[in-house]
């Protein structure tokens, strides 16, 4: 197996049209969560994927489990939890910042939240080639962070590389020293590091970035790169061995940004897992983040690599290119 995680997939109900959800009539229903939208990108650009999971004995956790299997990604360690139901989130498009979704949570006490260490089968692990998870699963639960855990130390055992996404979301991470709390664990073990502008602003306040960086450096000292994702601002590597290595955003009409940072995230292990460098790694990570934003759903618009070279030479003349 190239690449193993572990996460809560909802179901997202996407609102038809932008505006206030209040007003919305209408929605789309799609499946999405963060690692599993990572492990579905990495199968569509041709990795073997296994996902650990629970979900609830009801139509939605039978439609969570088929459409991600659709994608190629073992959902045989996805277990059924007669207990609790699949979780549930409502999309807020281009309200009231245009551009910007926001999302609503209905997955306290979800199946996935209530998973556990017991969960975690070392053999779900011995044969990775990577471990993936982000900060999100940790933080649904004390349950979910103890089965995190267990996988990264597993992992970090057997020589499986780990690759950390901090992910922070502040509906499930109230405030600084939380955050710090359930990430901080994940970050020292992790070989490849990913986080954001506003996770870095939320983890250690409004500092410049260099400072930022060199905090987030000292919580992860095994990692050979620390990626920081800014959105339609591009994205730079700090490598632990060499200068930093930026990339600007490709400039499309955004339809739904949700679920472009697990793409990025998807294209960039990707190529590393490949032998690619960092900057071939940035330039495809940043493709396929910005081919996800232009429809609705997380899963949907993940491409393959023929689709990240269309994209690519169609948007090349245009873009400024990359910067060192
Ligand atoms: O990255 C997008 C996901 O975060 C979102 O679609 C749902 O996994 C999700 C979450 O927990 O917010």
């Amino acid at each position: 197996m190239d690449v193993v995680s572990l996460g809560e997939v909802m179901v997202q109900m996407n609102a038809a049209e932008p505006g206030p959800l209040r007003a919305v009539r209408l929605f789309e229903r799609h499946i999405a969560g963060s690692e599993a939208n990572t492990l579905a990108g990495l199968s569509r650009l041709g990795f073997s994927t296994r996902f650990i999971s629970r979900v609830g004995d009801d139509e939605m956790g039978m439609a969570v489990v088929s459409e991600l299997s659709s994608y190629g990604v073992d959902t045989s360690c996805v277990k059924v939890d007669c207990t609790a139901p699949t979780g549930v989130y409502f999309v807020q498009r281009g309200y009231p910042i245009p551009g910007k979704s926001r999302v609503s949570y209905y997955r306290s006490g979800s199946a996935a939240s209530r998973m556990d260490a017991d969960d975690i089968r070392p053999e779900l692990l011995r044969d990775a080639g990577l471990f993936h998870v982000s900060g999100i699963t940790p933080a649904l639960g004390m349950g979910c962070r103890a089965a995190a855990l267990r996988a990264a130390m597993i992992a970090h055992d057997e020589g499986v590389r780990i690759s950390f996404d901090t992910n922070i979301r502040v509906q499930l991470l109230k405030n600084r020293d939380t955050a710090l709390e359930v990430v901080e664990p994940f970050l020292a073990l992790a070989d490849i590091v990913f986080t954001g502008s506003g996770d870095l602003d939320f983890m250690f306040g409004g500092e410049d970035r260099d400072h930022q960086v060199a905090m987030i450096r000292e919580l992860c000292p095994r990692a050979c790169v620390v990626v920081v994702k800014c959105g339609a601002r591009g994205a730079t590597a700090y490598p632990r061995d060499g200068n930093a290595l930026s990339a600007s955003a490709f400039s499309v009409p955004v339809v739904d940004e949700l679920g472009a940072g697990d793409a990025f995230d998807a294209a960039f292990l990707a190529c590393v897992l490949d032998g690619k460098d960092v900057d071939e790694a940035l330039l495809h990570a940043n493709a396929a983040g910005a081919i996800v934003v232009t429809a609705k759903g997380d899963l949907e618009p993940l491409p393959t690599w023929k689709d990240i070279e269309l994209f690519m030479a169609a948007y090349l003349g245009s873009r400024e290119t990359l910067m060192r």
